[in-house]
This record gives C-alpha cells, sequence and structure tokens, in this order.
C-alpha cells in the first residue's frame, strides 16, 4: 500500500513563503558581518586586450583602501577559475581568476580592490590606470573558426575548443565511451533514399539567466583558522571542495552557507573569480570581506545561456514520417570554460529527435571561443536548443506536404518505451500522444484553427504553434558528471523525542519550493504535521554532502533520497513499536502518524510516543538489539536520467504595422510522472513559461562587432513582465510514472522553458507565413518582425 496518501499530490502551499512574503528572507547582502571589507572589481572595457601594464598605486593609496590586488599579485595562488567537465580532444585556455598579460572579455576582472566600504572600493576602480592595447576581437561563432581570425588565446591552437561527430552511443545511451572526432557519415543513406530533403537554420541567441537576485559572497575567517563563505549558489557542497582545494584548506576547515537564493536558473553552479577571490582576501587580510554584483556586473559577467546556430537538413517520406536529421551546431562557448561550458551543446545533439523516432540521426558540434563572457547552464541548458530543432522541423514537414502539423507529430512519434533512440538515450516512459490529445482538447484546436482562417479573411494575423517535448533531466548518473562531481543526492531524517522532524537534504533549492515538496513527502510517511518538520538545506555544516539543485533533479533525485531515509525510519520506528505493543514488527501498521497490531487495531501507540522510546528505553531496546534514536540517512544513486515530457501551444497575434506580436493565449501539458505538489509544478511551469516567451520574443545578449557589451543595461535588455505575459494560460498535467524511481517522479523545473521556446518560435512563424516570411531569427522583437515583412515584400 502507498504511504504517500495526504499531502503528496495536494496543492499545499510553500511553506518558504511566510518569511519571504514579509520581507524576512536573508539574502547574503542581509547577512551582517562587522567590520566586513568590502570588494570591487576593476573589469575590462574591452573585448580582447593585451594587458601593457596595470597601475594600482593611486587605487592602494586611496582613502580607505585596504588591498588592491592584480593578475599577478594572484597568480599561483588562487584560480585558475574551475571547468569541471570536458569533451575529447577539448582545447582549454587557462581562466585566471584576475586577467594576466591579456583580457578576452567586457567584463572580465583585471583588478580587486578591498576597501572599509563599497563606496571607498567604487571609487578607487576610478584610480586604476590600465595600459590595454586593444586587439581585433571576433564575436561570431562560425567567424571565429575561420583561419585568420583574430586568435583569442594565445596559448592554445586555434579558436576551436572542440570538434565532435555523434552519436556515440553505450548502454547508458550517452557519452561515457568519448565521442568520434571524424564524421560517421549515419545518416547518408537515409538522405539517398528519403522522398524528400529539407534544410534550415536555427539561432538560439545567448540570453542572460537574470535571477532576481545577482551573485555575493561573504567570507569571514574564524580565530582558528576556518573560514565561513556565505554565498548566492546552487552547489554549496560543491562549492566547498572546490573552494577548499583552491585555498589548499581542508575541507573541515571551509564551511559554507546558502541562506535565501533569489534564483538561480543554471548561472550560479559555478565557482566564479569574485567567489575565489573574495575568500581568498579575507584569508589574506584576516577580515571579512563582502561582495555583492551589480546588475551591469550580472549582465557581463556571470555567464549567458544557449549561443547556438545550428544548421539543420532532414529527409522526410511522403506520408509525414522523419527518417534523417543531421545537425551542425557551432556553439558560441564565449572566451573560457566555465563548469559546463563544454558539454551543454552535447545534450542538444543527443536528443535533437524529440519525441520522435527517426530512424538515423548525426550531429557535428563545434566549441568555438569568441570574445565574450562564457555560456553555461540556462534553464533547459541544451534541451531547448535540441527541441526547437525537433519541432521546426515537424512544422517544416506539415508545410511542406500540407499536412496540419499535430498530424505531422502524431504521424512520427515514439509510442513504445523503453524506447532506444538512435542517438542511443533510452526514453525511460512516455505517453506524447496522450499529452498532445489532451492539448489539442484543452485548447478547442479545431476551432482555434477555424476562428484564425476567419481572422484571416479579415486582415488579421492570428499564430498557432504547437511544441511537443522531450527533456532530458535528473542528473545523473555520477560517471556523467565531471571530475569529482556526484550524482547521487543524499538525505537524512531526524527525529526528535517529541516526535518533531528534521530533514537534511543535499539539494540546494532557490526559488522552487522543494522544502515543501519535502516536507509533504516526510508528513504523508510518518503522520506528522507539516508544521512540525524542518527542511535544512544549503550549510555545509548542517547537511552530510550534497550535488546541489540543478538539471530538474530535485524530486527524482533528492525526493527519492528522502523515501528511502524515510523508509529506514519507518521500519524503525515499526520494530520499537513492536516492544511498545508485544508484538512482531511485521504486524505493525504505520498509518497516519499511528502504529498499530495489524490484527487488533485498537492496541496502537502514535509515532511521537515511538520517538520519546526510541530516546529513554534504553533495556527495552538494548534486548531488541536497536541503537537508541530515531533517525536515518539515505543516499539515491539514478542509473540513468529521466525524461519528462509534454505539449505545449501558443496563441499569438501578429500586428504586421508594427512588427509587435501579443501572446494571446497559452496551453502547457505537461508530464513529470507522479506530481508531488501541483501548486509547485504549476508554479515552476508558468515560471518556465515567462522565461520561454522571453527568449521567444524579447530577449537577447547583444554584443557588437567589436565585442562591445551592447545589452549591458536593463534599458537594452528586454526582459518578460507580467503585462507580458498571455491573460489566458491553461496549465495542466498528464502522468507517466517514472518506472525507475522510488517515486515515479520525473522533473519540471525546466519543462516550461523548455516547451514554451519552441511553441511560440513555431506561433510567431505561423503568424507570418501568409506576409510571406518563412524564417526568423529569435527572439521575434517588433523591429526584427516589422524588417522581415518589409523585406519579404520586396
Ligand atoms: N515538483 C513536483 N512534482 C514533480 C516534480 C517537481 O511537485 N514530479 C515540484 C518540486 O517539488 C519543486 C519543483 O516542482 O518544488 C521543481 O522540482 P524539480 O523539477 O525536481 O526541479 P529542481 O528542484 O531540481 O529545480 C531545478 C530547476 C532548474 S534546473 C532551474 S534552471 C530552475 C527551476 O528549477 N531554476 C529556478 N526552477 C526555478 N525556480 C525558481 N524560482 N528559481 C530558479 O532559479
Amino acid at each position: 500500500m502507498s504511504v504517500f496518501t495526504r499531502h503528496v499530490g495536494a496543492p499545499v502551499r510553500r511553506v518558504e513563503d511566510r518569511a519571504l512574503v514579509q520581507g524576512r528572507g536573508r539574502y547574503v547582502d542581509d547577512i551582517a558581518a562587522t567590520g566586513a571589507l568590502h570588494a570591487a572589481f576593476f573589469r575590462s572595457p574591452h573585448a580582447h586586450a593585451r594587458i601593457r601594464r596595470l597601475d594600482v598605486t593611486a587605487a592602494r593609496r586611496a582613502s580607505g583602501v585596504v588591498a588592491v590586488l592584480t593578475g599577478d599579485d594572484v597568480l599561483g595562488r588562487i584560480g585558475p577559475v574551475p571547468c569541471r567537465s570536458s569533451v575529447p580532444g577539448m582545447q582549454m585556455p587557462i581562466n585566471h581568476a584576475l586577467a594576466v598579460g591579456k583580457t578576452c572579455f567586457v567584463g572580465q576582472p583585471l583588478a580587486m580592490v578591498v576597501a572599509a566600504d563599497a563606496y571607498a572600493a567604487h571609487d578607487a576602480l576610478a584610480l586604476v590606470h590600465a595600459e590595454l592595447e586593444p586587439l581585433d576581437a571576433v564575436t561570431d561563432p562560425e567567424a571565429a573558426i575561420h583561419p585568420g581570425a583574430p586568435k583569442i588565446h594565445d596559448e592554445l591552437r586555434d579558436n576551436v575548443a572542440y570538434r565532435l561527430f555523434g552519436p556515440a552511443t553505450d548502454a547508458l545511451g550517452i557519452y561515457t565511451k568519448g565521442f568520434p572526432t571524424e564524421p560517421l557519415n549515419l545518416t547518408d543513406a537515409a538522405f539517398a533514399r528519403a522522398d524528400h530533403v529539407a534544410e534550415f537554420r536555427l539561432v538560439q541567441q545567448r540570453v542572460n539567466p537574470m535571477p532576481l537576485e545577482g551573485r555575493g559572497v561573504l567570507a569571514c575567517p574564524g580565530g582558528d583558522g576556518e573560514l565561513t563563505v556565505w554565498v548566492s549558489s546552487q552547489i554549496p557542497h560543491w562549492f566547498r571542495t572546490i573552494l577548499a582545494e583552491a585555498l589548499r584548506l581542508p575541507e573541515t576547515r571551509v564551511r559554507i552557507v546558502v541562506p535565501e537564493v533569489g534564483g538561480g536558473f543554471g548561472c550560479k553552479i559555478q565557482l566564479y573569480p569574485e567567489e575565489l577571490l573574495v575568500p581568498y582576501a579575507a584569508r589574506t587580510l584576516g577580515r571579512a570581506v563582502r561582495w555583492t554584483e551589480t546588475r551591469r556586473e550580472n549582465l557581463a559577467a556571470t555567464t549567458h545561456g544557449r549561443g547556438q546556430l545550428q544548421r539543420v537538413r532532414i529527409a522526410f517520406n511522403d506520408d509525414g514520417r522523419i527518417v534523417a536529421l543531421r545537425t551542425t551546431i557551432y556553439a558560441d562557448l564565449g572566451a573560457y570554460l566555465y563548469f559546463f561550458t563544454p558539454v551543454i551543446p552535447r545534450f542538444t545533439g543527443m536528443i535533437m529527435n524529440g519525441c520522435y523516432g527517426v530512424d538515423a540521426v548525426e550531429f557535428e558540434i563545434v566549441g568555438c571561443f569568441t570574445n565574450k563572457m562564457a555560456t553555461d547552464a540556462y534553464r533547459g541548458a541544451g534541451r531547448p536548443e535540441a527541441v526547437c530543432i525537433a519541432e521546426r522541423a515537424v512544422d517544416v514537414v506539415a508545410r511542406r506536404l500540407g499536412l496540419d502539423p499535430a498530424e505531422v507529430r502524431r504521424r512520427n512519434f515514439i509510442r513504445s518505451f523503453p524506447a532506444r533512440t538512435a542517438s542511443g538515450l533510452v526514453y525511460d516512459s512516455g505517453d506524447y500522444a496522450h499529452a498532445l490529445e489532451t492539448l489539442l482538447r484543452l485548447a478547442h484546436y479545431d476551432e482555434l484553427r477555424a476562428e484564425q482562417a476567419r481572422l484571416r479573411a479579415e486582415g488579421r494575423y492570428l499564430g498557432i504553434g504547437l511544441a511537443t517535448y522531450v527533456e532530458v533531466a535528473g542528473y545523473a548518473p555520477s560517471k556523467l558528471r565531471g571530475p569529482g562531481l556526484g550524482g547521487w543526492e543524499v538525505a537524512e531524517v531526524r527525529v526528535d523525542p517529541g516526535g518533531s522532524v528534521t530533514v537534511a537534504t543535499g539539494l540546494s533549492p532557490h526559488g522552487q519550493g522543494t522544502a515543501t515538496a519535502l516536507a509533504q513527502l516526510t508528513a504523508d510517511a510518518l503522520g506528522v504535521p507539516l508544521e512540525r518538520i524542518k527542511v535544512l538545506h544549503g550549510d555545509t555544516d548542517a547537511v552530510l554532502y550534497g550535488n546541489g539543485t540543478m538539471g530538474s533533479r530535485g524530486v527524482t533525485v533528492g525526493g527519492a533520497a528522502l523515501a528511502m531515509a524515510l523508509d529506514k525510519v519507518r521500519d524503525k520506528a515499526r520494530r520499537i513499536a513492536a516492544l511498545m505493543l508485544e508484538a512482531e514488527p511485521d504486524g505493525i501498521t504505520f498509518e497516519d502518524g499511528n502504529l498499530f497490531v495489524t490484527e487488533h487495531p485498537e492496541r496502537k501507540v502514535g509515532f511521537a510516543e515511538v520517538a520519546l522510546k526510541a530516546a529513554e528505553w534504553k533495556f527495552e531496546r538494548d534486548s531488541a538489539g536497536l541503537e537508541p534514536g530515531l533517525d536515518a540517512r539515505s543516499r539515491y544513486e539514478p542509473a540513468s536520467f529521466a525524461f519528462p515530457f509534454g505539449a505545449h501551444l501558443a496563441v499569438v497575434e501578429l500586428h504586421p504595422d508594427t512588427g509587435r506580436i501579443d501572446v494571446l493565449k497559452y496551453v502547457a501539458v505537461d508530464d513529470c510522472g507522479t506530481v508531488i505538489n501541483p501548486l509547485l509544478a504549476e508554479g515552476q511551469v508558468l515560471g518556465g513559461i515567462a522565461q520561454g516567451l522571453g527568449q521567444a520574443l524579447l530577449e537577447t545578449v547583444r554584443y557588437d562587432a567589436d565585442g562591445q557589451l551592447a545589452s549591458g543595461t536593463l534599458m537594452d535588455y528586454a526582459i518578460p513582465r507580467a503585462a507580458t505575459m498571455p491573460g489566458d494560460i491553461i496549465t495542466a498535467h498528464t502522468r507517466t510514472p517514472k518506472p525507475d524511481n522510488p517515486l515515479g517522479a520525473k522533473g519540471v523545473g525546466e519543462a516550461g522553458t523548455i516547451g514554451a521556446i519552441a511553441a511560440l518560435m513555431n506561433a510567431g512563424l505561423d503568424a507570418l507565413r501568409p506576409l510571406g516570411v518563412t524564417e526568423l531569427d529569435m527572439p521575434y522583437q517588433p523591429h526584427r518582425v516589422w524588417h522581415a515583412i518589409g523585406e519579404a515584400a520586396r
């Protein structure tokens, strides 16, 4: 019998919110540290320049300044900035914490000022005298790999970080054997045989992850040589491991505390230069040092997302079946490699066939260095880029064959599971047709198409876009992580003698509401009310270890670890209850907080009584060979990934005179298996749709040809606001459990973004088609749309 009966599946309101909505949440910048010094960074104004001289004498003498450090000062002492992933044959530049010799993107830190307060630190930046000799810069990834392009790193052969050919499959279906470095020609025969061939090009522009709270770090040295670092991060334990190594300290001397975090969306899975340098300065100066990122710094020097140019070729038959898919991806990696920079484009390659049973797939990925900030994980990380390929492909087929886009999807769906795809991934479970049919019903698809035709006759341009997606989430078996980074998760359950419960998780949520979900699981398993449950995370002294929050793994991996630990606690509680009730443990039922003799339900004890006995009942416990206390710890390591899926539909209206595109209606049907909390899941989907809408319609990081950042403020970078969201949003779930997961759950944290980008891209093009526009790079900003219409009319 399932133990999850009362809270799991219910729309429980977030336990985290009371403090947050009352302004009592404490973020890094709110943490008081008496006498803390403030850091500020002198950053490169050039995209590419030789550092001829960096004179910090005047800055050092400025009032309130305690120290000024340059690249030469810290060389060999702290840094380089870590990259924790690699691909075969990859070239890796050294990413000094403060630039040495050369600077390679606008915003790269060249010097660090530490002063009594933030004003003194920022004032002193004006006194840093930098003699920088500008060099030619290259910002376009394809141009960057041409012979003769400005060479970004003196120590490397060229600007090609790597060139990979895939897929290369193995038992896990993904890259454990390494990738070939020669073309595989796996699709040639299918292309030669197919009835039709089509080609298109997609641009996944760079976008800013844009957490509400930027980055921040506060490092406080203790009198005993210990260092406590408060940081806005998604990965407290990895942070500790890597920082301790960088500072040459045992991990036991470093404590990382992650207080409230105002969003991360992937960009806080790093140890940035500032996050190495602030603790370093705190240790060397013996004083607390803090730094809080400004929005300008965030836009320039926090990792960006996406950044791919894709050239796609598809082969399909008269019946609408896609038989081959070949893509070349030019990945705009930026100047340096951060944590997962090199591997994200590989996810695109591995899952670019989406939910479709394409017989032959093949990709080439060229990792290109450019004079820009690095790209790295951003909500979806590699999967939205893949979904756009698959979803554009089915729409192209529909257009060419005069079929309805929904029908082409139906004809291509993978329908039996587990499903091994041509790229070698094994999709765990799915029912793509059910998700699509549910979507079409909720959206009244046929009526929408009729309405579109009717309005078209009236001179109005509606666009309807579909996306049926599958993604890869729930990272991941450990060997698929970078060096030393595990994919398992840990959970501890500690029951107090009074019967209240503390859960410690290695996850590090930063807005998802995970504490609520974990409390729900606990409440149901032990029959303890939510108010008596505390969830600890984000403090390396309070939690054994953890692999953080990312890749929609919270519930699938961290929740599963908790379910296992709760089972252990339930077992022990049953054994103690058996002693109390003079019965056999197997004859005890544990239900809704009561433990009773199965045959005689009137003989029962409450969970709190059991908790007390676990603490105090020495002789009886001894006789049963039980240790004192009621607590347990478990680690869950997934055998493979999770494959959440769904179907999204967007209805937009295009105003040809201005190029403006309004989103009128949005319907999202997502499937993350067992839903722990529909309210949390819906919140995730809505937030995700907003970010997807941002990428499809509004957002783009712009560097000009010289590598100047032209989107360096929020005046130049548009993000979605309440008014840009459609008034009419419907969300729903189909539920296809993950068979090999203790909770049957898959992730949903990225689903909204993954579905929305493709659905809105297709909707925009659907609206534009009658005006002769069949291709347009995102974002569909009014001026781009307006120009495209004008071009097509010429
Ligand atoms: N959930 C559920 N049932 C499921 C799966 C999830 O009820 N079957 C709920 C969970 O309880 C949790 C939420 O949905 O509250 C997300 O869970 P999950 O899908 O497991 O994702 P993670 O907790 O691992 O969160 C990571 C994911 C990622 S990768 C990004 S990026 C992202 C996101 O979550 N960044 C976010 N959502 C964010 N939300 C906020 N507010 N801020 C961010 O930075």
